[in-house]
């Protein structure tokens, strides 16, 4: 059996262990020789003295490549002057994948790196804990919301990712070659989701990749990003689809809290509970609020980066760092999204998290007629749309639903600066490798 750095303890002392790991560091002192091999759960040290050890175990220890693969059997010594409280004392070591050198980037050197060259060479960048430890608290995070959405009714589905039209308008399309015909790669399950609301499938989510071909180099958007996704039908409100994200989100962040202590020390990040409920801001007021803060916003327009930002730090001054926005102009939002008759307005949320949007929704327009009128008005032929629209010709409950971004809740959560800090590869404009 191996152990680990975290599995060693006062009740291995004086056996004999084998362990496995990288070489983050080999000091070579002559009569003694100081090994630091790293694995998933940290450092331990093996000692090796000139006098004690086998010469070629000592030769193989002294020419040993940093980051090299190596196992070591060896027995376990207590030792006051290592952190961890023991060392092992080598009785052989074997290089299961020497590295090469110069290494392309350092692994726990302690200067500053180039993102782009940490992103070029990732696989050696998640050898640092801190950028592991962002993966088992998104790792977590998918786990808890899957439970939270599941106790409370709701069927995971996987809906195509391969399709025939965009739902997300076209402009961030990616545009495939699918036997000979056009296809595009799925923005979101959107126009899938709202038809098994038609189905009797009544409370739905999903957790999938969504694509979409995004011109702007922001920390907030990728062309590849986790999306979650949920829809249920026989609503009386929006308000019935936003009481759940909110059970999530207050969920998620608690459990994350308990469950995910030990990433959140690797990381040295507080997360912190929002306060709830979340509060709510019509889209109006939230304009007059960045407004009144100084900032040259008309009515009708997007929030945009900078307002939302500005949003985010009022919000805080109140102690919130979860809220709504809710009533966005209709002429802002998808064609799915239903009117508030008799307004400007629509049936529409967005939920922004310390400044930045990290999901949207509302309630659907389910009556075919306006729908088709919604259609067309926003410059699309429901001809293109036959599939999805069929479904609310033959009954179709009211419904409504929402999309989360995974990674920017992550990244938020975390108080990371960069959304490609939560994704293991990101895809960007200037980013297909690795
Ligand atoms: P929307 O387009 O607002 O809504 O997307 C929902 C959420 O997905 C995340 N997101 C992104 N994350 C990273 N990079 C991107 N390029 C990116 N684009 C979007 C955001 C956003 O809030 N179908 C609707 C949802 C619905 O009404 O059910 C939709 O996709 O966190």
């Amino acid at each position: 059996m191996l152990y680990d750095s975290r599995s060693i303890g006062a009740e291995e002392f004086d056996k004999e262990v084998t362990v496995e790991g990288w070489a983050q560091e080999v000091r070579n002192l002559g009569g003694i020789t100081f090994l630091i091999l790293r694995d998933r759960y940290g450092v331990l040290q093996v000692t090796a003295p000139k006098k004690r050890t086998a010469p070629e175990v000592m030769q193989t220890i002294n020419s040993l490549s940093r980051e090299s693969v190596v196992r070591v059997t060896g027995t376990v010594k207590p030792s006051a002057q290592v952190k961890s409280g023991y060392e092992i004392i080598p009785s052989s070591v074997l290089v299961q994948s020497a590295a090469m050198t110069p290494l392309p980037m350092g692994v726990v050197d302690k200067v500053d790196v180039e993102v782009e060259t940490r992103f070029n060479h990732r696989f050696m960048d998640l050898r640092r804990p801190e950028a592991r430890a962002v993966f088992e608290i998104k790792s977590l995070t998918l786990r808890l919301i899957d439970e939270y959405l599941v106790d409370n009714g709701f069927v995971e589905v996987f809906t195509p990712k391969l399709v025939a039209s965009g739902a997300e308008g076209g402009a961030t399309l990616f545009r495939i070659d699918y036997f000979g015909k056009v296809a595009y790669l799925a923005q979101s399950p959107q126009l899938y989701k709202q038809m098994l609301m038609s189905t009797g499938l009544d409370r739905v989510f999903e957790i999938s990749p969504a694509f979409r071909a995004e011109p702007s180099d922001t920390v907030r958007h990728v062309s590849e990003f986790i999306s979650f996704d949920g829809e249920m039908a026989h609503i009386d409100s929006q308000r019935d689809v936003m009481e759940v994200i909110e059970g999530c989100m207050q969920y998620v962040i608690s459990e994350v809290k308990e469950r995910g202590a030990r990433s959140l020390e690797v990381l040295g990040s507080e997360v912190a509970v929002p306060k709830a409920p979340y509060p709510v801001l019509t889209y109006e007021r939230a304009v007059g609020m960045v407004r009144d803060a100084g900032l040259r916003l008309e009515l009708g327009e997007d929030l945009g980066t900078e307002g939302e930002k500005l949003l985010g730090d009022l919000m805080a001054q109140e102690g919130h760092e979860m809220y709504w926005i809710i009533e966005y102009p209709e002429e802002a939002k998808p064609f799915y999204i239903m009117e508030k008759d008799g307004t400007t307005y629509s049936h529409s949320f967005d939920l922004d998290y310390r400044g930045q949007e990290i999901s949207s929704g509302g309630q659907r327009e389910h009556r075919y007629d306006r729908l088709v009128q919604r259609m067309e008005r926003k410059g699309l032929d429901p001809k293109d749309f036959g599939f999805y629209l069929n479904p609310f010709a033959y009954g179709m409950p009211p419904h409504g639903g929402w999309g989360l971004g995974v990674e920017r809740m992550v990244q938020k959560m975390l108080g990371l600066g960069n959304i490609r800090e939560t994704i293991l590869f990101p895809r960007d404009r200037n980013r297909l490798v690795p």
